[in-house]
């Protein structure tokens, strides 16, 4: 028996931990924690041991499956790209090409092709009309980055590794590790802080494992935290707190914002948020004063019904408090490799519009180029011009993921063509007429591409494919075939290279010609002459080399390249983040807009529900759990065994109140559906606020996810309305929905 070792970077979540996986006879028999990694040293959750179960899935796609009827069979690469064609074309060459749209889906952020590849997916296909994950996830963020900094990627992080105060908001790190925040073992690090003097408040209508691990737990009604904030400005204010410290000078629109925290102050909002005023009050003191502090805001403040709002404002007290831009406070990262996220968008060049579409039925106005997913089931299933007809999904399972999704899974069926890249036959493939699997993780090299640029340090690390494969096509060659196809290209698996082939020249093309760039005034033929393979590796050693520790094509002979991290497979990490706001932003006089017109033209809204402050119902909020991911991981059986994780947990006394008991069942209703689940009585939930965790219901007729189907659970976006929407972003309010609950 032959055994090698191999070191790794898990592409499961943000961590990004370094794993050491043992293989014996082409098989992983071990993988334990690297601790000799640069970034993680050591730390891993339960999911990282679990990437040899899902290589060996029996349950994995590894060949292309067309679908006649009700029967899938496997087919050859060639054949499965014909049927694509042979269904695109009808549809393309009958209702043109408005009606094809495309759904990526989260794993897009976590794949080594697809996070190079989407974006020319969806530039050289030419669709109008893109759906994404992004809707249920960070639109507010996206919208308010935007606007503030000039990039709708432009994300500023909290340096945790270095804060003396922070506070969470509707994130939950004891599960999920960090979101549009990356940073090793980011719970432990609570217990760092307290070690070093400070202090960690976690703000959430749950008691989470972060809650607990942290000294406060602040419970606070679902939706509210734009209220609680714009509070916490009022006392700044109001008490002389506000002191901009190294981004003085570059902040416009501090008064507006004055004026208008000056209308909820810690007392008028204490009812609606349910947070005694002198809490409020406490922590924005403890936030000015402290020598670094920071806010933290996701998932729960995105995903709500004032997502743009709320967070907004988490970035609106970094600043008054000035910890923008400083060690232990926010900052901004500086990733070793440049990434296609940094590009400028063309449309934006003349300022930013919004609402420049509406969806066809309900008249969602798009937002940075989408309107919410929960509008696809309604642009297939409502005939008339524009009705969508072809669909390809990249890397997401809508019919469990989005708002309203039973609407979604009933409108599937009507495609005339449906299409998923994606490595199961799940929820949503199911509905498709053709699946084209990727490869597993463990088959393709990894190099996360998006992930560093919000990375609590500038690191990097290179895996080379495990179990390398030459007889499969990888995603970015699937991505570019299917492009090509809906261009009305030729799209056999030449005409991808050579369109690789252009879109490599002229990225290169473009970065000699700009001002500023390392390689500005090379000649742009001599570096693609330096390459005689393309895909994501060349696109890496370019990103690398013209990243800010680059050899910038020998313009830097020291600096790095590909071929430095594939020398180091431990890593490299080049620091921690260092003050460079007036680099980052972007905006067009250079300044931070502190009071987005966009952004504070919804403050109306949260007024008018604060004066609808009494409504005592309840309301549902969704959570993670750490041996879970999304909806695609229930297929593994260490994840899944041992107690049910897809419970409603309430709150003891409204159990009572109700009639349920801890055990039992409850019927759960809104004004979008109903569903059964087990009930968890637990205090870790405030009252009035019950919680389900999302991403399960895996008992739909069709599915080939035989672990899975044994724990379905139920699919909570059931009760999500559909038009239930942060409205400045058209993100999805899945927290906070409104929701009676009875014994069944
Ligand atoms: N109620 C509620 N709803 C939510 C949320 C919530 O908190 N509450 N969270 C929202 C958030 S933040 C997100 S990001 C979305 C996620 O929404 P989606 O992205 O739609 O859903 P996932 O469950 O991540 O689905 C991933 C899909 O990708 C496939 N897959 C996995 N790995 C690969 C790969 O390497 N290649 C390919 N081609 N396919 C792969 C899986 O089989 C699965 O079909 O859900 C959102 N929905
Ligand atoms: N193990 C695991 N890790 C994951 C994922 C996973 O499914 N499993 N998913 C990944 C993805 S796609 C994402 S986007 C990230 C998300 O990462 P996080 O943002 O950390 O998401 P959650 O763990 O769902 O924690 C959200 C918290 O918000 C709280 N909450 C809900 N509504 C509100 C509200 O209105 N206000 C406040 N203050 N809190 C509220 C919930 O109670 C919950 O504790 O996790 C990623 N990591
Ligand atoms: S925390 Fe778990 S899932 Fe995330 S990168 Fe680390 S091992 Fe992978
Ligand atoms: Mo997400």
């Amino acid at each position: 028996m032959t055994s090698t070792m191999h070191t790794r970077t898990c592409p499961l979540c943000e961590a990004m931990c370094g794993l050491d996986v043992t293989v014996e006879d082409e098989r992983v028999t071990l993988i334990r924690p690297n601790r000799r990694d640069v970034w993680s040293k050591g730390f891993i959750c339960p999911k990282g041991t679990v990437l040899g179960h899902l290589h060996e899935d029996p349950d994995r796609l590894r060949a292309p499956m067309v679908r006649d009827g009700d029967t899938w069979r496997e087919v050859s690469w060639e054949e499965a790209f014909e049927r694509c064609e042979t269904l695109l074309r009808a549809v393309l060459d009958e209702h043109g090409k408005d009606a094809v749209t495309t759904y990526i889906g989260n794993p897009t952020a976590h794949n080594f092709s697809l996070s190079r590849y989407v974006p020319a997916f969806i530039a050289i296909s030419g669709l109008s009309q893109i759906y994404s994950a992004g809707t249920v996830d960070q639109w507010p963020k996206n919208v308010t980055s935007l606007l503030m900094y000039g990039g709708m990627w432009t994300f500023p992080i909290p340096d945790v590794g270095r804060t003396q105060y922070l506070v969470v908001m509707g994130a939950n790190p004891h599960a999920s590790q960090g979101s549009l925040l990356a940073h090793p073992d980011l719970v432990g690090e609570i217990e760092r802080i307290r070690d070093r003097g400070g202090k960690t408040v976690v703000v959430d209508p749950r008691r989470t494992g972060t809650a607990e691990r942290a000294d406060e737990w602040v419970p606070i009604v679902p939706g509210t935290d734009a209220a609680f904030l714009l509070a916490i400005a009022h006392v700044l204010f109001e008490e002389d707190l506000v002191d901009l410290g190294d981004v003085a000078g570059i902040v416009d629109g501090v008064d507006l914002v004055r004026d208008l925290a000056a209308g909820f102050s810690p007392e008028d909002v204490a009812t609606l948020c349910r947070v005694p005023a002198a809490t409020i009050r406490r922590i924005a003191r403890e936030l000015a004063v402290t020598e670094a502090g920071t806010v933290y805001g996701r998932i729960g403040l995105c995903n709500q019904e004032f997502g743009t709002l709320a967070s907004w404002l988490v970035d609106v007290v970094n600043v008054l408090t000035g910890n923008f831009d400083r060690p232990g406070g926010t900052m901004f990262a500086k990733s070793i490799a440049w990434s296609l996220t940094s590009l400028p968008n063309p449309e934006h060049e003349n300022g930013v519009e919004f609402g420049r579409w509406r969806s066809r039925v309900r008249g969602a106005p798009e937002v940075l180029g989408q309107v919410p997913v929960s509008c696809l089931a309604e642009e297939i299933a409502t005939p008339g011009d524009g009705q969508l007809r072809a669909l390809v999904t990249v890397a997401g399972n809508p019919v469990i993921s989005a708002p309203d999704s039973q609407h979604l899974d009933a409108a599937l069926p009507l495609l005339d063509c449906m299409i998923s890249i994606d490595n199961y036959l799940n929820e949503t493939t199911r509905h498709a007429h053709v699946i084209l699997p990727g490869l597993s993780a463990l088959e393709q090299p990894h190099y996360d591409e998006m992930i560093w640029s919000w990375a609590t340090r500038s690191a990097g690390k290179y895996s080379p494919a495990l179990f390398p494969r030459t007889d499969r096509p990888h995603e970015w060659e699937i991505l570019l075939r299917l492009a090509a196809m809906i261009a009305g290209m030729p799209a056999s698996p030449d005409d991808a290279r050579a369109i690789d082939d252009g879109f490599f020249a002229a990225l290169v093309a473009m970065k000699c010609a700009e001002e500023g760039s390392p390689i500005a005034g090379q000649n742009p033929d001599d570096i693609v002459a330096e390459y005689s393979t393309g895909g994501p590796e060349r696109f890496l050693d370019f990103a690398i080399r013209i990243g800010p520790w680059g050899d910038a094509y020998r313009a830097n002979p020291d600096g790095l390249t590909l071929r430095s991290f594939e020398a180091a497979p431990d890593g490299i990490d080049m620091g921690p983040l260092v003050p460079r706001v007036r680099e980052v932003v972007t905006t067009p006089n250079g300044h931070i807009n502190l009071a987005p017109a966009h952004v504070t033209g919804d403050i109306p809204r949260l007024r008018e529900r604060l004066e609808r402050a009494t409504d005592d119902g309840l309301v549902l909020v969704s959570r993670r759990h750490v041996r879970s991911n999304n909806s695609w991981m229930h297929n593994v059986r260490v994840l899944v065994k041992g107690k049910d994780r897809c419970t409603l947990l309430v709150h003891p006394d409204d159990a009572e109140r109700i009639g349920l008991r801890n055990g039992g069942h409850a019927k759960v209703v809104s004004e979008a559906g109903s569903l059964v689940a087990p009930v968890e009585v637990s205090d870790e939930m405030m009252r009035g606020v019950v919680s389900l965790p999302h991403g399960w219901g895996h008992d739909r007729p069709g599915v080939r996810l035989s672990v899975a189907a044994e724990h379905a659970g139920v699919n909570n976006n059931h009760l999500a309305p559909g038009d239930f929407v942060d409205v400045p972003s058209g993100n999805a309010a899945v927290n906070g929905i409104p929701v009676e609950v009875a014994p069944a």
